[in-house]
């Protein structure tokens, strides 16, 4: 399987985040590229190809355009404002305060941040602008090639389409989808199996009816992103009826786990997509250490094959998995599955 891959990623490796109260090294790191490069090579999966620079228009098709401004000039107005740590937001518009962009940057970065953990430091645009890029890359060569991986970094499934946070500044599967639908692809479904809820790809295909969005996570009573991803949350006007969540209890194993993948499976061929982007995070393994899942590195094999069952061509964009000496195994026998 061919993979896209891009060294920028390392222009974003951030000192810090904000976790159980204390600024501590990030769980989302640079290395965990290098885990799964070796994987690739080790198997022997394939070539690893440099994405093209698509711009910003792709981008500004599915995020707001103040949202993505903001991104770009964060890390000076930070700078400027003369702090020595790095830029994380401190106060929200939360219930019943006024929803408007301030213009100081303090007020900006909780006007667009979904969580405080994720701190923009220096290259946080460059790793991210190069992260949209090897998901569009992966998407533009997609339906010649039949399957691809595009191994995203920062990941992008909590950006929203003003929002960042979650360690993710754009929804890179969400670009992915739109760009095959550029292409001239009628449907396309987005099948999130990362631990987390993909709250920011709900939210960009909410109310549309020509994206699919079905999510296997961590019930928000418990789980990160806390405040999305129920059952109930189906759709709205067109769109209702393309959304589908399956939030699943701490200590969720591979069984109950695969039984939902198979009625989401089921849903997706119902809806007959001309390709699927998967996200694909691999924090559902049982030693990730910021999640609650059991899988086992063989059930990543396994349920790379399940995929294949659909026969249609699959695009898996990288998201979450911190486990890091395993996380390039996990993923490597996802791809390996459904090569089968
Ligand atoms: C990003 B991705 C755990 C705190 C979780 C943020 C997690 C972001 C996950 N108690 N903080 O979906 O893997
Ligand atoms: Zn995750």
């Amino acid at each position: 399987m061919l993979t896209i891959y891009s060294e920028d990623h390392r222009k974003r490796n951030p000192k810090t985040e904000l976790y159980g109260g204390q600024l501590v090294p990030p769980f989302e790191k640079p290395s965990r590229m290098d885990y799964v490069l070796a994987r690739l090579r080790e198997t022997g999966m394939g070539q690893i190809a440099a994405p093209r620079d698509f711009g910003l228009e792709p981008i500004l098709k599915i995020h707001d355009n103040h949202y993505v401004s903001f991104l770009e000039t964060a890390w000076e107005e930070w700078k400027a404002a003369g702090y020595k740590g790095e830029a994380i937001a401190s106060s929200w518009p939360a219930r019943r305060m006024a929803q408007r962009c301030p213009s100081d940057i303090d007020g900006k970065l909780g006007y667009y941040a979904m969580a405080a953990e994720t701190a923009i430091c220096e290259g946080t645009w460059a790793a991210a602008r190069a992260s949209a890029n090897v998901a569009l890359e992966g998407a533009a060569r997609l339906m010649d090639q039949g399957a691809v991986f595009s191994l995203c970094r920062p990941p992008g499934h909590h950006a929203a389409i003003d929002m960042y946070g979650g360690y993710s500044f754009f929804n890179n599967a969400g670009l992915a989808a739109q760009s095959l639908l550029d292409q001239g692809l009628g449907k396309v479904a987005i099948l999130d199996v990362d631990f987390h809820h993909g709250n920011g790809t709900q939210d960009i295909f909410y109310d549309r009816d020509d994206v699919l969005f079905v999510s296997l996570h961590g019930r928000p009573e418990d789980e990160f992103p806390h405040f999305l991803g129920f059952a109930d949350e189906t759709g709205t006007g067109k769109g209702e009826g393309y959304n589908l969540n399956f939030p699943m209890p701490k200590g969720t194993g591979f069984s109950t786990w695969r039984e939902n993948l198979g009625k989401g499976l089921q849903k997706i061929s119902d809806f007959s997509p001309e390709a699927v982007v998967v996200s694909l995070g691999t924090d559902t393994f049982v030693r990730d250490p910021i999640s609650s899942f059991t899988l086992e590195s063989d059930d990543f094999t396994t349920y790379g094959k399940d995929l294949a069952q659909l026969g249609i061509p699959h695009l898996f964009v990288m998201e979450g998995g911190y486990a890091v000496e395993e996380i390039g195994i996990n993923a490597v026998n996802v791809l390996q599955g459904y090569e089968g």
